[in-house]
């Protein structure tokens, strides 16, 4: 059997925090208990046609499985989630719902964070930086507020840990460094159980060994 090969940054933007994508695909595999290989890219090789017939954003992550080529984290994570155990719900509407939080995660919560990390990284020098951030900041706590009170005080979004709650903890994760989840006691403890998990462990070591290694091919 061939064996599943993703693509990871060469040498991730963060240093190793675990905030670039591959994570996402990483701790799926490691939940469901698959093997895979890393092949590492560099900024120019990602917009090169080898990797833009496979990524035709010319971004990591990919997924490649034989003859199955695929891109986008939710994409590569539901393929995951549906043909190994561990990740959905067997009840059909439980599954149903696990895979409406994936959605939630990535079309409802992670887009004003990810609008917060640009207005910081790539528009922090701008003259109307200053102005705007409250108002971005005030569209993720929005979400913020709304995501607290569903989980209220249980341990996962719905029931048992699913690929719904593996999609919100790696958006979530984003805002770390923000300090903004801390207002979010539950939200914090919610991301805390993600991180805490063996599966995730493994994703994070892997990742973390391939961005402080001397070398930059790891
Ligand atoms: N919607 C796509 C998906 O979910 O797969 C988005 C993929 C994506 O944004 N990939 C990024 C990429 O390849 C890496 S993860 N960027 C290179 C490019 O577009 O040229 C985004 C990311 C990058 C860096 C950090 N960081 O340093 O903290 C965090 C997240």
């Amino acid at each position: 059997m061939m064996a599943i090969t993703i693509t990871a940054f060469e040498r991730s933007p963060d240093g190793g925090k675990g905030l670039a994508r591959d994570m996402r695909v990483r701790w799926a595999l490691e939940e469901v208990g698959q093997p895979y290989e890393v092949r590492l890219v560099s900024f120019g090789a990602m917009k090169k046609p080898e990797h833009l017939a496979l990524h035709p954003f010319g971004q990591i992550p990919t997924y490649e499985d034989g003859d199955l080529g695929l891109f986008e984290t939710g994409a590569i994570v539901f393929h995951i989630a549906e043909r190994h155990a561990g990740l959905l719900p067997d009840d059909e509407n439980a599954r149903a719902r696990a895979i409406t939080w994936m959605f939630a995660a990535l079309s409802t919560v992670e887009p004003p964070i990810l609008e917060l990390a640009n207005a910081k990284l790539i528009e922090g020098d701008k003259s109307w930086t200053a102005q705007r951030l409250p108002l971005v900041e005030e569209r993720v706590r929005s979400r913020l507020v709304q995501l607290s009170r569903r989980l209220g005080e249980a341990d996962w979004l719905d029931g048992a840990f699913s690929a719904g709650d593996l999609m919100m903890v790696s958006v979530l994760l984003r805002l770390k460094s923000s300090g903004l989840l801390d207002d979010y006691p539950n939200l914090s403890a919610y991301v805390a159980r993600g991180e805490a998990r063996p599966a995730y462990k493994r994703a994070f070591e892997a990742q973390w060994a391939v961005n402080t290694s001397k070398s930059p091919t790891g």
